[in-house]
């Protein structure tokens, strides 16, 4: 029966959704790990749960026009899908890059539905974004486009409706500028954004929380074979919000992050990445918006290897290392990656990036049994930070930084447990994709069942 549903699901796919890869990679990810709990409730099965799953409640796109530095008119295509908001208001990120469009888009809405699950949190899944480039555009520009595109965002959002956060090229910025927007437009102020600043109904350690929470994921994994950090070198992608952060917190249990990139290339600093150039990576890419290679000038104990787009393998997942944190974006390590991993001596995968592993590197993961916390379980500790802003606002309070991150640490233990524990019940000892995906599943499709078919 697992052989004749995933049949199914791809032939409904391709039917419904051609050409929208990504989308079908991580649906069909989720169609494997699930077959065996159809297989166990035929009533889910029978109501056509997966069907429901796999189609969005709601898709938005839209225009959003602005006008440059030069005066000349620019046109993005924005969008917003809605996927699912059995257990509560739809609730994930913005994404503002180039490559944006509605594969994308849907299997992050896809992803973030079972990472919401996961959180135990009450937020439904959505995601959303623009195929606006940040990338040297000045300030104002930047405002302009946020403030085009929340003006049409703002009639679809809300606090108890939709609730969108960062992503990539969205940072506290953005979130500023479209808060502010729609603050104009509905004279209300209100938690329709995640990620705020502190000074406006933002909650404290969220900037940090994913970063945090896909460290705290790997501690738990660890302690399975009661290991610590202390002395682990780190292979670390990315150098945005997601890998600034784990790469703190890396630090702070004593490990060793040897490397950071960004979409030109990646940095190896044998010496390791201390407190200090940190700092310097911070400035560097959230003040002065500039490139990686820059590190190397300033560190010479640092070599920068440019982007080979002929390359069948990325260089940077060839390090001797124990640990591996993929923080940049999807489909960033292929099965050559993940082999040369297995042979330096990797051995723990905590995915900070959505889908940043192909499903053949997956594979590979999986068939060397390596300590693999796939993205959905790895990086939930940011939208679960973003649900206690959500909380924080409703109460008009703020909690100090020490219980925002005490909740964090136990909601990844939670994940981390409730992952281990489900993939144990069928049959899949150690195989955190199978558990958290079966996990995530089951609270949604228990909460559609309930609600009727809607
Ligand atoms: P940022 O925009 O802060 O940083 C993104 C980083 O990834 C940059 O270094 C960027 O390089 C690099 N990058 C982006 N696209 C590509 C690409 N196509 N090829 C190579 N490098 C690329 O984003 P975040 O740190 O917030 O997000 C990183 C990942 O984490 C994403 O997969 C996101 O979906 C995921 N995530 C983020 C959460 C959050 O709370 N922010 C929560 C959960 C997951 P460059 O500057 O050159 O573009
Ligand atoms: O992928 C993600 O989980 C995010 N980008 C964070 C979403 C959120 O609502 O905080």
């Amino acid at each position: 029966m697992s052989k004749e549903l995933l049949s199914e699901v791809k032939a409904l796919l391709d039917a419904k959704d051609p050409g929208q890869p990504e989308f079908q990679q991580a649906v069909m990810e989720v169609a494997e790990s699930i077959a065996p709990v159809l297989e166990r409730h035929p009533e889910l099965k029978k109501a056509k749960i997966f069907e429901r799953l796999i189609e969005p409640e709601r898709i938005i796109q839209f225009r959003v026009p602005w006008v440059d530095d030069r005066g000349e008119i620019q046109v993005n295509r924005g969008f917003r899908i809605e996927m699912n908001s059995a257990i509560g208001p739809y609730k994930g990120g913005l994404r503002f890059h180039p490559s944006v469009n509605l594969s994308i888009l849907k299997f992050l809405a896809f992803e973030q539905v079972f990472k919401n699950s996961l959180t135990t949190l009450p937020i439904g899944g959505g995601k959303g974004g623009a195929d606006f480039d940040p990338k040297g555009k000045s300030d104002n520009e930047v405002m302009r486009f946020c403030q085009s595109f929340m003006s049409e965002l703002q009639r679809h959002i809300g606090p108890d409706t939709d609730v969108p956060a960062g992503d990539i090229g969205v940072g506290g910025r953005e979130i500023g500028y479209m808060f502010g927007m729609y603050k104009k437009i509905k004279n209300e102020f209100t938690g329709i954004l995640t990620g705020k600043s502190l000074a406006w109904g933002g909650s404290l350690i969220r900037p940090e929380a994913t970063g945090y929470g896909s460290v705290y994921f790997a501690e738990n994994m660890l302690a399975t074979k009661n290991e610590t950090f202390k002395g682990k070198k780190c292979l670390v992608s990315g150098s945005g919000n997601v890998a600034q952060y784990t790469i703190e917190k890396l630090l702070d249990l004593g490990a060793t992050p040897l490397t950071v990139s960004d979409s030109s290339g990646y940095i190896y600093d044998e010496a390791g990445i201390d407190r200090e150039k940190l700092k310097f990576i911070m400035e560097l890419k959230n003040i002065k918006r500039g490139r990686i290679k820059e590190y190397a000038t300033k560190y010479k104990t640092a070599v920068f290897t440019p982007v080979d787009s002929t390359a069948s393998f990325n260089p940077l997942w060839n390090h001797k290392a124990e640990c591996a944190f993929p923080s940049a974006t999807q489909n960033e390590i292929n099965a050559n990656d993940a082999n040369n991993m297995v042979k330096n001596g990797v051995y723990v995968i905590s995915e900070g990036a959505n889908m940043p592993s192909t499903p053949d590197a997956v594979n590979i993961y999986l068939e060397n049994k390596l300590l693999y916390g796939p993205g959905k379980a790895a990086n939930a500790g940011g939208v679960a930070v973003s649900a206690l802003e959500m909380s924080q606002n409703s109460m008009r309070l703020n909690w100090p930084s020490e219980e925002v991150d005490n909740r964090l640490k136990q909601i990844m233990k939670n994940i981390h447990d409730s992952s281990m524990t489900a993939a144990k019940e069928y049959g899949m000892e150690g195989n955190y994709v199978a558990g958290a995906n079966i996990a995530g599943f089951l609270k949604v499709v228990n909460s559609m069942m309930d609600q009727g078919i809607v």
